[in-house]
């Protein structure tokens, strides 16, 4: 059994969807972030960095209760306990494991800041939000271009990276303008991966 501490923001969602994939047991428990239930001693106790998504899984080969913290972090770790969603290839490995990197790294911590400035600042800051749409708009451009090289972000097959990316394109997405209006490959590649099951189970969790 594995333990899901989440909130369903995009980070939130890319964990329950994996959770989905992997076909692996797992309980939710809804972490409030309004009401700092994150930086409770008892979640703490859990992850000391006081964010989400994290798991604890209960069932491992030494017995002992594993925390897993971080949306990248928990993907890996599911994708090897159940052996889905991560190529065997070292070359393709590579590519996920880049993709993973521009999607977490990269765009999401680029969305990260723009959610700030865009839903959370007490007041306005022009030069902030246009720096940080702007900033968005850069880095999403080579997913865009990859998804009409590719069928799914890292290749041809269906990978973490792709479960990384959808809450990206239908969450963090839907905060510019016309949302996915100008990316043709993104909305190819979104209705494919929403019409998994795994996929629309995923999106519900927390909600
Ligand atoms: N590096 C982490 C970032 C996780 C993160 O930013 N979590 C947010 C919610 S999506 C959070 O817990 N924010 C609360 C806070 O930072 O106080 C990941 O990739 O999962």
């Amino acid at each position: 059994m594995i333990d899901l501490y989440t909130t369903p923001t995009a980070n939130g969602l890319k964990a329950s969807i994996m959770l989905e994939e992997a076909g692996l047991e797992y309980r939710v428990h809804r972490v409030d972030l309004r009401k700092g239930q994150h930086l409770a001693p008892d979640y703490l106790a859990i992850n000391p960095v006081g964010r989400v998504p994290a798991i604890v899984d209960h069932d491992t080969a030494s017995g002992a209760p594993l925390t897993v913290y971080g949306t990248a972090a928990i993907l890996l770790y599911l994708a090897e306990k159940s052996g889905r969603l991560m190529p065997a290839d070292i070359e393709a490995r590579a590519r996920v494991f880049q993709w993973l990197g521009i999607i977490q790294a990269d765009i999401g911590a680029a969305y990260s800041s723009q959610f700030l400035f865009k839903a959370l600042a007490p007041e306005p800051l022009p030069w902030a939000i246009e720096h940080y749409d702007a900033l968005c708009l850069r880095l999403v451009a080579p997913l865009e271009q990859q998804l009409g090289r590719t069928r799914y972000v890292a290749g041809d097959e269906y990978t973490i990276a792709d479960v990384l990316g959808y809450p990206l394109a239908t969450v963090s997405m839907q905060r510019h303008p016309g949302n996915l209006d100008a990316y043709p490959n993104m909305r190819r590649w979104v209705a494919e991966v929403g019409a998994r099951p795994a996929v629309q189970k995923g999106m519900t969790v927390g909600t």
